[in-house]
């Protein structure tokens, strides 16, 4: 039977002297996987910027003034050149991300699907982040070929209304429960250095931890802090919290990718050193995570050589999934799904979109 954490065993782990936990963290690494292969995995925005949310750390939020370019969806021939360079990269996996609040059963949807089964066919691992998904949206995405759904929790159910207020932890859960339903690897993880305590960090952990199945993939972002958001003045993330958090992922997560994500250009090669020793197994490659920017490829390959590491195959923990022409009928009579949103606002967010209104009209 799958063990239950509680957040109290949680954050005893999380607050063991920092040489005890990686000790221990390795260990449990060494157990599960093969400690000297990472995989790598390739991010590309196919749909930037304009969301409705306001996420609270989000530049893509077309609330706050960040300074970002927009683009509406790629096609599926651009998606399928940058696949191609990804994988020549060294890259086993691809993911596809929209600034999008939930999916809708329209063309674009459809080209979606589309570019979902050309990257399968590539024999790549397609991993797709786009926001809210039902049960049937997942069953056609898997029936395209996708292998996994991001959709992180963020951070404990507490401190996620502090940061987010159009949707609920709950629809996170829901979104996450269609995935699993449709046979599709969960990747969900979360952001820290949003002002969160320790207990917020570990009782995210408790409720990653006690999912059944347990996520397959686990991305620990820390905080990237984009001018124009309310989260823009945030300290940096110490290299300690990160490698805490990583090494506690991997103890109450074993099976788990965990991937250092977010946050990786602040992070001097002996720090990332730090998080491979504590368990992370994955990376985000490429000069540019979403919107935001990442280490040149060729920095990560330079520090794979020291430190021995090598970028891990495609399919080595799932099944390749099998394209099938299902995914072109849409077995939804319903419609969209009519998400709630809580009535409440955020201080902060108000006074980020306050801010840009001025910065607009003085544009
Ligand atoms: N719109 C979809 C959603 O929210 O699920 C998918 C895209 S969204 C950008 C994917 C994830 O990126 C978020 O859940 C969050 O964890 C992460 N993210 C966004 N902005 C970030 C930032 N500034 N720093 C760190 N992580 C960030
Ligand atoms: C995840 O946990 N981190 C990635 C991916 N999943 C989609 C996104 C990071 C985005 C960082 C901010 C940006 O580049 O816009
Ligand atoms: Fe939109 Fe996703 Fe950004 Fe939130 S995190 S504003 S849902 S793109």
């Amino acid at each position: 039977m799958q063990q239950q954490w509680t957040k109290e065993a949680i954050l005893e782990i999380y607050n063991k002297p920092l040489m005890e936990l990686l000790y221990e963290a390795a260990t449990v690494h060494r157990k599960y996987h093969n400690p000297l292969e990472v995989q790598i995995s390739t991010l590309l925005s196919i749909k930037t910027g304009g969301c409705p949310e306001d996420c609270g750390y989000c530049p893509q939020a077309a609330r706050y003034h960040t300074d970002i370019e927009t683009n509406d969806l790629m096609s599926v021939s651009q998606v399928k050149a940058q696949a191609l360079r990804a994988k020549s990269n060294g890259s086993s996996r691809l993911c596809m991300g929209a600034a999008w609040r939930n999916i809708q059963n329209n063309d674009e949807f459809d080209q979606v699907l589309e570019m979902v089964k050309t990257v399968n066919e590539l024999e790549m691992e397609v991993c797709c982040t786009l926001g809210m998904m039902t049960e049937d949206q997942a069953n056609r995405l898997a029936d395209a070929g996708l292998y996994a759904y991001n959709h992180n929790l963020d951070s404990s159910e507490e401190h996620y209304k502090e940061i987010i207020s159009t949707r609920e932890y709950g629809d996170r859960l829901k979104t996450i429960d269609n995935a699993n339903k449709a046979g599709i690897s969960v990747c969900s993880g979360g952001i820290i250095g949003m002002g969160e305590s320790d207990a917020d960090r570990c009782s995210m952990l408790e409720i990653l931890a006690n999912m059944s199945p347990q996520p397959k993939s686990v991305p620990i972002n820390a905080l990237v802090a984009v001018e124009g958001t309310p989260l823009e003045e945030q300290e940096p993330v110490p290299i300690w919290d990160m490698a805490r958090m990583v090494a506690t992922t991997r103890i109450v997560i074993p099976k788990a990718v965990v991937r250092l994500s977010a946050g990786r250009t602040d992070m001097s090669d002996e720090g990332q050193a730090l998080c491979y020793m504590a368990g992370a197994s994955s990376i985000f490659a490429g000069d540019k995570l979403l919107t935001t920017p990442n280490p040149d490829i060729s920095e990560d390959k330079k520090l794979f050589k020291i430190l021995g590491l090598q970028p891990k195959a495609p399919f080595v923990d799932g099944d390749q999934p099998v394209s099938n022409d299902r995914y072109k009928e849409c077995m939804s009579t319903k419609g969209n799904v009519k998400w709630n949103r809580p009535g409440h606002k955020i201080e902060r967010n108000e006074a980020a979109k306050a801010r840009a209104k001025v910065a607009r009209k003085g544009a």
